[in-house]
This record gives C-alpha cells, structure tokens and sequence, in this order.
C-alpha cells in the first residue's frame, strides 16, 4: 500500500507541473501501467527457487574446492566457482541436531536434540511446536520437497516430513541404511509420501533420479524448496563398482569406496543443475551445500552399522582437529558453498562467521515468508554477507550445550568445557590457532570465566535432552524384574560353607 500512495503522490505532483489536461492523463497512464507491470512481475513470482543440498559426515577436505586432490568433484566444485565457498560455516558435530538446526533456526538445546541423535529404536522426535522452515515457505506458497534422509522423528508419524510441511517425501527417515537393501538392522526403512518402497537401487543414484523427476515437473510459476538430503557418504562404506573401479590409483580400500560415493553424490548434483538447466529454472535458483557435520575421525561416531575394526577412517577434515561427534572444528565446521547466478558474486570466498542456524531467517526472507509463527530464532539473516560480502552480524556460535560438556565461541575466542570429573577447560584463539593445538585457559583466566558464565545462561535455557532421558528410561526397565540371586533350591542343594 505504501508504494501505491507514493505513487498517487507522485502523479498529483506531476498534475501541477503540467497545467495541459492531455499530458496529466498520459503522466497517470504511465505510472499505473508501471505499477500494474510491477504486480504483474511479483505475481509471476521472482522469488527463488531453493535447493538446499546436505551431505552426510564428508570432510572438510573431501571436495575439490576446499582442497581434495584425490577425491573428485567437478560439479561442487564449478558451484564454488561461480558462487561462494564458505570458510567458516557451522554446524552441529552430529546428524539430527544440524538438520533440526536447520529446519527449526534454533539451536537444538533449546528443545532436547543437542545430545547425539535419535537411535533408530526410539520414538521420541523434534517437538511438533516448532514451526519449521518448510511450514513457513509452504505458507507462502512454495512447493516443497525432502529427498533424502529426515532424523528428526520416525517413531510416530506425527514426526515424519510430510507431517511437517513437506508436499513431497522420498527417501530413509532414520540415520543410517545400508545403500543397497535400504535395510537398518533387517528393517527397510525407505519411503515415498509416507508409503513403505521396496526398490531395487544405490541410494544415492535412487534419491538423484527423484531429484531430477521433481526438478522436471516444475514450472516458473510456482517457486520451490527441494531439501535435498543425501545419506553419503556415511557408513557404511558402500559405493557402486562403476565408481569404485574409477579410483583405482587410491590405494587405501576404504578411502577409495568412500572416493567413489562422494563422486556419485557430486554426480547428482550435476545431474539436477542439468534439469534445472534444461527447464530454464537455473537462474532464478538458489543451490545451498553443505555437511551436517564434519567427517568421521573416530570410530565411536561412525554410526552403527559399520565394523570399523578393520579399517582405516577415510574422512579427511583437513587442518581442522578431530570430527564428528566432537566439539572441535573438525566436527564442526563443515565444507559448504552458495550459488544463484547473478546474486551470488562469483568464485567469492566468505570468510566470516555463519551457523547453520541462520539459514532459516536468512531463506524465509529471501522468500518472503512470514516467519511469526517461529519461536524466537537463535539465527540471524545473514544474506549480506554471503551476497555482498558485508560483516557477519554473527559474533557468536554456539558449538553446543550438553549436561556434560559445551562449547562456545566468541569474535576468536572458543572455549571447551568438559564438566564431568575429571573436568577440563580448554580455551583456544581460533584466528591464531584454527587447529586448537594451543591450550591457552591458564593464561586467560578472565575470559574462561566470561565464557563460562554465557554457557551457564544457555544451560539454565536449555531443554534436557531427549536421548539422555530415552536412555534412562530404557535402562530403568533393565533393572526392573527378578534380583539376580542364586536359585533358591540350587543354593540350598548346594554343600558348603
Ligand atoms: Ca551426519
């Protein structure tokens, strides 16, 4: 309305320029065919299309664009390119709380998801009253779409995506699955609008080809989020023999598996920016990318499913400390990148400070997508900095805040506090020292002390968490039941002292 009255105050000025009655007509018929054509444009919806593609535990170095000389990735790294790689982009250390991270633009500690992630035998799931990022963009009219992994809830429908704002659903709702039979402990878990498949197929190559039909089934009219969620490359360590016989020069047999599923995941991904080519779609579509985590480095993150006795983590974080799991960079901050031809500068690298959290106020703007129905966000819109390079309005990341440990980050100084005894504090300079080789706590005893007083304001705010209080509740039932004493007739039969 705003815009409408500047415009009929515009025409009145232009009646008192202008004293001829032929002039002041056509003056008004200019500007109400400018405004009409400027509704018109709106309505034929200029606002993005959104592909938001998440890969699962890949290193920080296992794309070309952040350095991988082994692993090959054409696709992603072309995106880089011509769009934005991100050097300091954050997410959770695990799976479920940086997809609920990303879904809800909250961090997980305030509803009960900071804590590992949710085992495929329980039932709990992200709270139904967070109102999620496919809620909002499917309120403002976008199409909306998850392929691939969910771990947000699968033990009540009431968890499952398409309970949660999504039109279209293809793909595992649990953690991990095995590539080929889709099973998890015998059980398919493989799905396409609520309704259990059974498919023959790599899950990569299954979840591309669904990517593509839903790509071509689009049109201009109607913008779209596709959530793209591919489950590689996490274990088990599972590729195709057409992608493995390409890395015959990798000499370590896992690393050349793991090789062969991030080349097929870079695969689609090429394949789907083909289709959005070929539909004319690709100029007004944002592709974001990134790893929910960062790459495995310790055998007790890698999932369950794998035996990893045997073999030789192949994830490679580069200069970042340890991985998933952990509160270090290496589990934390992961390779990602942003691409929309014409808004995104091309081959910029944003160095400054973003967390997944963020992306939710950030889309939902670009969107325009009401975002009252939210709780108060812990995100905030970063579009400047990735769009026009400006400072982060972020000054402060939350690595996370458990019972028994949390991190956090301010400007360049990360602390690390582990409160179970033995305790320990760590303090670490990440500008100076990004691979947290430095404890520097005992020199800095006022800002561990500052640090700390913030995670205890965060823990006060937190929820418990879920798989603490799930676990507890399993392991009651293991202590109820008969005590664990000597049969009574055995002991009595039995001679002695
Ligand atoms: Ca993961």
């Amino acid at each position: 309305m705003g815009g409408g009255n500047q415009n009929y105050k515009r025409c009145k000025n232009v009646s008192r320029m202008n004293s001829n009655v032929p002039s002041y007509f056509f003056s008004m018929l200019a500007a109400s065919l400018a405004l009409i054509t400027r509704n018109a444009v709106s309505a034929a919806d200029t606002r993005p299309n959104i592909v938001y593609i998440v890969a699962d535990d890949l290193g920080w170095k296992d794309v070309g664009f952040n350095g991988a000389i082994d692993i090959k990735t054409p696709n992603l790294d072309k995106l880089a390119e011509t769009g934005a790689r991100f050097e300091q982009f954050y997410a959770q250390p695990m799976c479920t709380p940086t997809r609920a991270a990303l879904l809800t633009g909250r961090y997980p500690n305030r509803y009960g998801l900071q804590t590992i992630v949710i085992p495929s035998v329980s039932t709990y799931g992200l709270a139904t009253d967070e109102w999620l990022l496919p809620q909002a963009l499917q309120e403002a009219g976008y199409q909306t779409a998850i392929i691939g992994k969910w771990h947000l809830g699968h033990g009540e429908l009431k968890y499952w995506p398409k309970q949660r704002g999504f039109d279209h659903q293809y793909g595992p709702l649990i953690g991990e699955l095995d590539y080929f039979t889709h099973e998890e402990h015998g059980v398919v878990d493989w799905y396409r609008d609520n309704k259990l498949v059974r498919e023959k197929g790599y899950t990569t190559t299954l979840l591309g080809d669904d990517a593509v039909k839903y790509v071509n089934e689009r049109t201009a009219t109607t913008p779209f989020f596709l959530y793209l969620a591919l489950n590689a490359p996490h274990t088990p360590y599972q590729a195709p023999q057409e992608y493995v016989d390409r890395y015959k020069n990798i000499e370590d047999p896992t690393r050349r598996i793991y090789a062969a599923m991030v080349t097929c995941l870079d695969d689609q991904i090429g394949r789907v920016i083909e289709a959005l080519e070929k539909k004319k779609l690709r100029g007004n579509t944002l592709i974001f990318f990134q790893s929910d985590n960062g790459g495995t480095r310790n055998a007790m993150f890698s999932g369950v499913m794998a035996d990893m006795s045997k073999i030789k983590i192949p994830c490679d974080n580069g200069p970042y400390r340890e991985g998933k799991g952990t509160l270090y960079e290496g589990g934390t901050r992961v390779c990602a990148l942003a691409n929309w031809p014409g808004h995104i500068p091309a081959g910029i690298t944003v160095k400054e400070m973003i967390h997944v959290v963020d992306m939710y106020p950030t889309l939902a703007k670009l969107a325009g997508a009401s975002t009252a129905k939210c709780k108060p966000f812990d995100g905030l819109d970063v579009w400047d900095t990735i769009s026009e390079g400006k400072t982060s309005p972020r000054t402060e990341i939350v690595y996370n805040v458990e019972p028994f440990r949390a991190a956090i980050r301010q400007g360049d100084w990360k602390l690390i506090w582990r409160t179970v005894l033995p305790s320990s504090v760590e303090l670490y300079n990440i500008a100076q020292d990004p691979s947290e080789k430095n404890n520097v706590a005992a020199d800095h005893p006022d800002k561990v002390a500052d640090l700390q007083k913030r995670v205890e304001e965060l823990a006060r705010e937190s929820a418990k968490p879920l798989f603490l209080i799930d676990q507890f509740k399993a392991m009651q039932k293991g202590l109820q039941g008969e005590p664990a004493l000597p049969n009574e007739d055995a002991y009595y039969e039995k001679e002695g002292p």
